[in-house]
């Protein structure tokens, strides 16, 4: 028998359509228990969640989040509003008893992140991080290949997430559409945005972080605001963001960040060199992922580039027929199509909360790393 899981939407920028795309397809590609309703859509101007709601086929909204948490027809809060919204909506969504979705990164800072960590278990409530890029089919496949032991000792773990949208000085910080360059509203420039993502592959893929060094920069230091374009104020957030590592596993970790590497518009991607083998990423080629294994005969040794597309392949037997690819798109569907398979089975898929921790921890050492000018030990959670 099917259950619903009514869900409120709230935000509608652009994760407010990734996830609306998400919890309208998801149930016609994937076999599952519990299927979304597209239940109420929530943001403060009337008019413009009105225009979302009708686009995306969100059946009624509303202004106030805190109306969305009271709503008995409500099941599930997605969280898809600026990260300062974060805490405070998810505390008041677990004291309702909701299932809780929320976009990356979980929170402003560790200590917000570990407060609704707490919130979430003490209620008991299914909980959910949208680090949509371990979906990506190749970077699953490239923990398959982790798990089945075929890299041996890891020896490096490089990582980087390239973009190049805040070069001009013009640009504007805050307001709708650009407070992910308002500090205030951000908690931190790339390092939240981005590098939050590079860190949760690593952790997953290779374990945990147990200490950083890091250094950050502002490029431009003030820009107007969106919403009063006379007038201009300091920039605070990082807009790049290098660090250095250790992993629990004895391997060195290498990140780069940037919002300031021309032509470079979202090149995430990673390389762990094993003792045995090694594996490469790049999101600019995301169906291919490249595997070289010394156990090859000699004279066949070379890197292989694997079109991850096979019935073989994680998630692709939902998709189309092998050879044909998936999109950006997809990483949020199959990534809704894991939680609410976790609802089903009672074993949660993962990043939860918990598990979204010690992104944050490492995230927070790397900022205060930056400001020291010195190594830091990353809180373990
Ligand atoms: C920033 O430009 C951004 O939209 C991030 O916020 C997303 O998490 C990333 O996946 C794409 O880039």
């Amino acid at each position: 028998m099917a259950k619903t899981l009514n869900v409120a939407m709230i935000g509608y920028g652009f994760m407010g359509r990734a996830h609306s795309n998400a919890y309208r397809q998801v149930s016609q590609f994937f076999d599952l228990k519990y299927l979304p309703v597209l239940k109420v859509a929530c943001a403060r101007d009337p008019e413009k969640i009105q225009k979302f709601a009708e686009n995306w086929g969100w059946e009624s909204t509303e202004t106030d989040w805190r109306k969305v948490v009271e709503r008995k027809d409500v099941d599930a809060i997605d969280i898809g509003s600026p990260n300062n919204t974060h805490r405070e909506i998810a505390l008041a969504a677990a004291a309702a008893g909701k299932t809780i979705l929320c976009e990356k990164p979980l929170a402003m800072n560790l200590a917000e992140a570990s407060e609704m960590t707490e919130a979430v278990e003490r209620a008991g409530v299914a909980n959910f991080v949208w680090f949509n890029y371990r979906r990506v089919p190749a970077i699953t496949l490239a923990k398959q290949i982790v798990d089945e032991g075929r890299l041996g000792r890891v020896f490096h773990y490089r990582a980087y997430y390239l973009q190049d949208w805040t070069i001009s000085p013009d640009l504007p910080q805050g307001g709708q559409t650009l407070w992910r360059l308002d500090k205030d509203v951000a908690g931190s420039g790339v390092t939240g945005d981005l590098i939050s993502h590079a860190v949760d592959t690593a952790i997953w893929l290779n374990g945990p972080v147990t200490k950083v060094v890091g250094d950050v920069e502002t490029f431009i230091k003030e820009r107007p605001l969106q919403d009063a374009p006379d007038e201009k104020k300091a920039v605070e957030i990082d807009d790049a963001c290098q660090f250095l590592c250790r992993f629990a596993n004895g391997s060195l970790g290498l990140f780069e960040s940037t919002r300031y590497a021309r032509g470079r518009k979202n090149k995430n991607g990673f390389e762990i060199n094993g003792e045995h083998a090694s594996i490469a990423f790049d999101l600019e080629d995301p169906h291919r992922l490249l595997f070289f294994d010394h156990n090859d005969p000699s004279h066949l040794q070379g890197w292989r580039s694997i079109h991850v597309t096979g019935f073989e392949h994680p998630y692709m037997k939902n998709w189309w027929v092998p050879g044909t690819t998936i999109g950006y798109e997809h990483t949020f569907i199959n990534s809704l199509a894991d939680f609410l398979k976790g609802l089903e089975t009672g074993t949660p898929a993962g990043p939860t909360f918990r598990d979204a921790l010690p992104t944050q921890a490492v995230c927070d050492a790397v900022l205060d790393s930056a400001e020291v000018g010195q190594w830091q030990m990353v809180v373990p959670v």
